[in-house]
């Protein structure tokens, strides 16, 4: 059973929060709690053989990926690549996906991943996408949940550092995203200045980003609304009476541009963002606002031939909310919030206190209220100020120190987790009052609830997200991966049954019943299918083409050898392509190709599929290739080799297999 320790809590409470900061930084008390009853490990145990009931998909934070791991076992199943190069699998390596990382900066092989969202229908998870966005280089990927791959990426203009996203509308119309860092923008064409930093105050916007989606799942900036230069730092659509707003969370409105920890904490409120996304998106299609530059790239695998392309868009549309009277407010919340929550019933709208002593809960329905009757307290850039005290529903108290992220159970009860005082906090959405506290190791960032933050959460377990690790696991070294512990909140009382350690930073993360998303597996790509410009379906059509300095071989794999696997003819200073097609028909059986020396090493070839892996050889001599996934009991048969001859030499090509 989980034991309280009080002594602990009043210890956190008591101390003034620098000092709790400063215990953060330099050690945590070590833990006394244990989930140890057998029954806690009966409702995590998952027999051999058998499947978890949710997926959950965890955000790999600063490894750019999106991790999915198995609910309640907390079992890793997979890594998605989606942001940076992977090396298991060749995404961002092979020619077929690396416009996948290309943005109007360049190739970026490596960036950081922060929140997850399932796409939604009627506001409930639907299994078909899930979003995650780039937080460095503003960017959104969608993740088809048939196959698991990253589909699309398309880059955010006008933006920096997009932390507030990705966040769904109910049904998926739209993903919206914002800016966290304000950057200096022209009056004109919003393009990024060449100013002093100290002209903050006077420069510096941001934007709020509407990417809309169509129903076969293809993305476009549709348009951005111009705000103050603030930070934004999460947001939520609503949902029920409020699905037509999204609400956003902003600190600085203090508009600092130096030591924003002590210049961005001295207003007594910050605002949470209000906009009417519906009203916003029919003055877009109207065409009002203004078209200025803004150029990104739309990444997306053509399907038909299974390869990535990339297209470049130079324009994006911008409303000003000065001249667009009613499409945003702002609601004054207490103390640089972070999460914004709306809770299943759409009625209610929570901001994370994160430097606050209460937890504001703000009502949609006095929201409206209060703008029908212009209960403004004054004005921001054109943007009303709703009155804090006509739009607050109430202020749950007690609630823990530094509360940042809620969900909701869908029984009426919401979860917050408190990251200074290191718990999960569990409140009636009835009464506003604390029901239930459990401790967390250590400091939850965001905590996930299956479909948590929609309209119908599953309820059932709650994943808290932890920031720190230190002694939960056997130590390695200094870098420790991060931490998540499954709280079970079927009961009154939650109950701590489970920690496992997780990839990367996992910021957010959303889970979903798995007989939702597991009939939908592609098991292989048909053959028949497969359109790429140079695959080969047989053998007898595996070849190989010089022209000029470059070679094209064109290769089969299938169990257990290459064709061809002996290769002649390649010279210093050629650059070879080698297009490999996986014959395979059948589940799990990739082939990997790698050849020493290549400067991008290796391939991993689903069955039916073709990826390309250039080589530009330094050195003369034999090379031998071989299949790095082991395919059958004859694999470490499966191998072959490249001569390579010197510059200038007259060996010609020529290949081969069996001869
Ligand atoms: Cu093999």
């Amino acid at each position: 059973m989980q034991t309280k320790n009080k002594n602990k809590r009043l210890f956190w409470w008591s101390v003034p929060l620098i000092a709790v900061l400063g215990i953060l930084l330099y050690g945590c008390p070590s833990q006394q709690n244990l989930a140890g009853s057998s029954d806690a490990a009966q409702k995590v145990y998952v027999a051999p053989g058998e499947h978890d009931e949710f997926y959950g998909l965890f955000s790999g934070g600063y490894s750019g990926q999106l991790t999915v791991y198995g609910i309640p076992s907390g079992r890793h199943l997979y890594t998605v690549p989606v942001f940076s190069q992977a090396p298991v699998n060749g995404y961002g390596y092979s020619e077929e996906t690396k416009p996948m990382l290309q943005t109007s900066h360049g190739f970026i092989p490596w960036d950081d991943a922060h929140h997850p969202e399932i796409s939604q229908t009627n506001g409930v998870p639907d299994g078909r996408w899930v979003f995650i966005n780039g937080n460095n280089t503003p960017r959104i990927a969608r993740i088809d949940l048939s196959t698991f791959q990253t589909a699309e990426i398309i880059e955010i203009p006008n933006s920096a550092g997009n932390h507030a996203s990705s966040f769904v509308t109910v049904n998926t119309d739209y993903v919206s995203a914002a800016t966290r860092f304000s950057i200096p923008m022209d009056q004109e064409n919003l393009e990024n200045q060449d100013v002093p930093i100290s002209s903050y105050a006077e420069n510096f916007k941001g934007t709020l980003s509407y990417i809309k989606v169509a129903d076969d799942g293809e993305m476009s900036v549709d348009f951005q609304i111009l705000v103050p230069g603030y930070n934004y730092d999460l947001s939520h659509a609503g949902k029920g009476p409020s699905e037509d707003w999204a609400f956003y969370t902003t600190y600085n409105t203090e508009e600092a541009n130096t030591l924003l920890e002590v210049n961005a904490s001295r207003n007594d409120k910050d605002f949470i963002a209000a906009v009417n996304w519906k009203k916003a998106s029919e003055l877009a299609a109207n065409g009002e606002g203004r078209v200025v530059p803004g150029e990104h790239y739309r990444n997306y695998i053509d399907h038909d031939e299974q390869r990535a392309k990339s297209e470049v868009i130079e324009t994006v549309r911008v409303l000003d909310p000065t001249e667009h009277p009613g499409i945003i407010y702002y609601l004054p919340t207490p103390k640089s919030p972070h999460g914004v929550d709306v809770d299943p019933t759409g009625r209610y709208i929570v901001g994370g206190g994160k430097l606050s002593s209460v937890l504001p809960v703000h009502s949609f329905e006095n929201m409206i209220q209060a703008i029908e009757n212009e209960d403004f307290e004054g004005e921001v850039d054109g943007i009303p100020v709703l009155n804090y005290d006509s739009v607050i529903q109430a202020e749950v108290e007690n609630a823990g120190i530094g509360t940042l992220h809620t969900e909701f159970d869908g029984n009426g009860y919401a979860y917050t987790t408190a990251f200074i005082s290191s718990e999960i906090v569990k409140w009636s959405l009835e009464t506003f009052e604390v029901v239930d506290r459990i401790d967390a190791y250590y400091s939850p960032g965001h905590l996930m609830i299956p479909g948590g933050d929609s309209r119908q959460p599953w309820g059932k377990y709650l994943v808290a997200l932890n920031k720190i690790t230190k002694d939960r696991y056997l130590p390695t070294g200094p870098e420790l991966f991060h931490s998540a512990q499954l709280i079970d909140i079927s009961g009154e009382k939650m109950e701590l049954l489970l920690d496992f350690p997780t990839d990367g930073e996992p910021h957010y993360a959303q889970a979903i019943p798995a007989d939702i998303v597991k009939e939908n597996q592609v098991r292989f790509y048909p053959l028949e299918d497969n359109n790429h410009p140079d695959a080969v379906k047989s053998e007898a059509d595996t070849r190989i083409v010089r022209e000029g300095n470059e070679v094209h071989v064109y290769m089969t794999t299938i169990r257990s050898h290459f064709t061809p696997d002996n290769i002649e003819g390649i010279k210093v200073g050629d650059k070879v392509f080698f297009h490999v097609t996986n014959l395979e028909q059948d589940w799990d059986v990739p082939h990997g190709f790698a050849m020493l020396g290549a400067q991008n090493a290796e391939l991993l070839v689903m069955p039916g599929e073709t990826r390309t892996l250039t080589w530009e050889p330094k050195k003369a001599g034999v090379f031998p290739f071989y299949c790095t996934d082991f395919c059958s009991a004859l694999h470490q048969e499966m191998q072959g080799y490249a001569r390579v001859s010197p510059e200038g030499s007259d060996v010609p090509i020529s290949y081969g297999t069996g001869e």
